[in-house]
């Protein structure tokens, strides 16, 4: 059951949110300003200010709370046409939700391209440096319904549709870059199984169940996607902290019609950050949105989330030298072998005005593409190509891409006519060839054209044997993470198989794992039980490298920002001043600030100079929402702070959930008064000197800091001048300031892991 204190956080973000929008808009008024703006502001975009209400229908309202009766107290009549105006509209108002991918936050920006490709292909939005193309992009968890909660174990969506001027181009990727099955018949399978049990729809946007694992160690060539599903990539820290993948092999194409094979990756400039298991379970219950919260607010704070775009261009000869086959999905192609090229970033600066017309009626498909993008033969897309327009006609309806949200902004002319909610009066021919209208509209000489390949062979309903080998890639992923990460894959296994009471499906996916690692197949099964697996069977195929340093979150990690955290400052009456020290160092990194005490009046410092209003109250927030803790000193507010339970409670799960935490001069005492083993900065004692700032799992303290801080404004929204850069922002800064800007940006202390386990809490 979600915590009650969560209403009042999430009133305090919607209010914090909404006014800080109003006053990044206010100064950044041309921000978000693209083509695809400007058409739904013109087309679209209904302004209720000083407006008469109406009905649908245009006839005004005399009253909105009485229906026409016959006498004050009734029977109410049939003939109030206002009355079953709005009932009759409001009993249609839910359409059908996507049957996967249904819960889903999205946002406006644009892409810009950081050079000219045109060599590589003839798409639109790389035709030049610099070039910036308008775009839509909703991320989603899968297996969920709309309205689930955010930080489930889940695969997310990570779809981005460009307006560009030759028609929309829609990439619809995961956070994953590999696949459960390899041909698209499979899909309505894996998903009925992922999907809640038949009999009693629980559980909700869990794999945690038995008719998952019973399909899937039935289908060998998931085991890939297993080792990525059970391992940290599925947990997010948020949604602007996870990759994106294309997934299949597509094809460049360019004006002289040379084709070359690439895969899609998007790499997020705020880094690639996950949440451990036990805080994704604690927010699934205080806050279900918040990746959804998270995205927004960040965005109406002008904290755009940026990620790059990489391709890994490759040619038929060099895909057919290595040891897979790049049209299996079960396979990625490691970056040893194939570097990815970083040719572009997106921007989201812009969010939606109404969930609906804009998040849930927007439309993808990976067959919405424009002249340079093209297919491959991956048996996974070829399905996905049917799939996606068709269950679009079913949700949304036949004229489903006149909805605002998916015109493209390029003009659309055809000779599809009627179907329900037609909004276009087109005059003239129907038809082409028509002489009526002088052939038009015409074909420009310029349209797409598909890549000519050559294609022989049998009919047959088979799969290649290129695509038989279901574990050499689950290793290599298995053997490229740290231990830290190899212990995660192993809980998730045992608390996943732990849900599924038949012991004949445990042993199968034990065995299973066995084909990829013996040590983890054999910690598996002693922690439920099971048999210990017999010798592996299966010899590995050499992947053309043993080990992929980006597969592994910790290693590909640049630690380079802390943009966009969100750092709580604990704090009574009484505090010191290293508050302001570290609150200006914070807001000039582009961190959020915010603080938090135990009531929402002012909280006067010691000095008396100054008072902050709180953020939030320790009631009616939690640890979870936060990145990183400060415990500032002052005696008076160390005392209040030690006798407040709710308080105390934040500090030690976020110790819990390996956060960044700092506390200095008599602050330090709540670290050794809630248990917390680590080492700690010492105040001079007879005859000895004060040590400096000490950093120790995570944990930074420091004595006799403080003196150098000035009260600085709001914590709202991102500082004039602020740097995304961890190395200018610590620059200069006092020891105790830059080791705790250092500690946010690794996001987790992830030696102080064995520690933290032990925390009751
Ligand atoms: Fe999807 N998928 N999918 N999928 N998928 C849908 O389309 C499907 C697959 C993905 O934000 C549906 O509009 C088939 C891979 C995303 O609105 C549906 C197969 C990848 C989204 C559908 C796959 C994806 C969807 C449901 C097997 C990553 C959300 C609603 C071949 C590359 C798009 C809808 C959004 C949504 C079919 C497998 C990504 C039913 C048949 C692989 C991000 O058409």
């Amino acid at each position: 059951m979600a915590d009650n204190s969560t209403k009042g956080v999430s009133s305090m973000l919607a209010n914090a949110a909404g006014q800080a929008a109003d006053s990044v808009r206010g100064a950044l008024g041309h921000i978000g300003q693209t083509e695809k703006i400007k058409q739904l502001a013109h087309s679209a975009h209904i302004d209720n200010t000083a407006a008469v209400l109406t009905t649908s229908f245009g006839t005004q309202l005399s009253t909105t709370d009485d229906s026409l009766k016959a006498g004050p107290r009734g029977p109410s009549l049939i003939e109030d046409f206002a009355f079953r105006d709005q009932m009759a509209h409001f009993d249609r108002e839910r359409i059908p939700e996507r049957v996967v991918h249904a819960r889903g936050s999205a946002a406006h920006g644009y892409f810009e391209a950081y050079e000219d490709l045109s060599s590589l292909t003839r798409a639109a939005p790389f035709a030049h440096k610099g070039k910036q193309t308008p775009l839509f992009t909703r991320f989603s968890t899968v297996a969920g319904f709309k309205g689930s909660a955010d930080t489930v174990r889940d695969v997310r969506g990570f779809s981005v549709k460009m307006y560009t001027e030759e028609g929309n181009w829609d990439m619809v990727g995961n956070n994953i870059p590999v696949f459960f099955i390899q041909d698209s018949i499979l899909f309505p399978q894996v998903i009925h199984a992922v999907k809640p049990e038949p009999e009693n729809e629980i559980p909700q946007a869990q794999s945690a169940h038995p008719s998952f694992w019973d399909f899937v160690s039935n289908t060998p060539e998931s085991t890939h996607m297993l080792m990525w599903i059970m391992s940290d990539r599925t947990l997010p820290r948020s949604l602007r902290m996870m990759n994106g993948f294309g997934v299949h092999t597509f094809r460049l194409i360019n004006a002289e019609g040379v084709s070359k094979l690439v895969k899609f990756h998007w790499r997020p400039k705020q880094g690639t950050h996950s949440l451990i298991w036990d805080e994704a379970l604690k927010t699934n219950g205080r806050d279900p949105d918040a990746h959804r919260r998270d995205l927004y607010v960040n965005i109406a704070n002008g904290n755009y989330p940026e990620w790059e775009l990489g391709l890994q261009v490759f040619t038929e000869e060099e895909a057919a030298k290595w040891p897979f086959d790049v049209l299996d999905s079960t396979k990625l192609i490691p970056e040893e072998l194939c570097p990815v090229r970083y040719v572009g970033k997106m921007v989201l600066n812009r969010n939606p005005d109404e969930f609906f017309a804009e998040t849930e009626q927007s439309a993808f498909h990976p067959g919405v593409v424009i002249p340079g993008i093209g297919f491959t033969n991956d048996p996974l897309l070829q399905g996905r190509l049917f799939s996606y327009s068709d269950t679009q006609f079913y949700r949304l309806g036949t004229n489903y891409q006149q909805l605002p949200i998916n015109q493209p902004v390029c003009p659309v002319r055809h000779h599809q006519r009627g179907g329900a909610m037609q909004t276009r009066i087109v005059k003239g021919p129907n038809y082409v060839h028509n002489t009526t209208n002088k052939g038009c509209p015409f074909l420009s000489g310029k349209g797409y054209v598909h890549h000519p390949e050559i294609v022989e062979g049998a009919k047959t309903a088979t799969r290649s044997a290129s695509f038989g080998d279901h574990y050499s890639q689950a290793k290599l992923f298995y053997d490229s993470m740290t231990e830290t990460e190899k212990l995660h894959i192993q809980a998730a296994f045992v608390f996943e198989l732990s849900k599924v009471a038949d012991p004949v499906i445990q042993q199968r996916v034990v065995d299973q794992l066995n084909n990829v690692d013996q040590p983890l197949a054999s910690a598996i099964a002693a922690r439920l039980g099971t048999n210990p697996p017999a010798a592996p069977t299966f010899k590995p195929v050499f992947q053309g490298v043993a080990t992929s340093a980006n597969l592994s979150i910790i290693n590909s990690q640049a630690y380079d920002s802390i943009a966009g955290r969100d750092v709580a400052i604990l704090l009574m009456p009484g505090y010191d001043s290293s508050v302001h020290e570290l609150r200006g160092a914070l807001k000039a990194a582009g961190a959020t600030v915010s603080i938090v005490s135990a009531t929402p009046a002012p909280v006067p410092d010691a000095a008396g100079a100054s008072t902050l209003k709180p953020d939030y109250t320790f009631f009616a927030s939690s640890s979870t929402q936060f990145d990183a803790f400060f415990i500032p000193g002052g005696r008076k507010n160390v005392d209040a702070l030690l006798s407040d339970a709710t308080a105390l409670v934040q500090i030690a799960e976020g110790f819990k959930h390996l956060k960044a935490i700092c506390a200095v001069n008599e602050g330090i005492e709540i670290i050794t008064r809630i248990g917390l083993q680590v080492p700690i900065a010492q105040a001079a004692g007879a005859g000895a000197a004060a040590t400096s700032a000490v950093e120790a799992f995570g944990v930074v303290t420091a004595v006799g800091v403080g003196a150098g801080g000035s009260v600085v404004g709001t914590a709202v929204g991102m500082a004039a001048g602020a740097t995304t850069s961890l190395k200018a922002a610590t620059e200069g800064k006092a020891g105790w300031v830059a080791k705790f800007l250092t500690a946010i940006a690794k996001h987790k202390a992830w030696d102080r892991e064995p520690m933290a386990m032990k925390v009751v809490c």
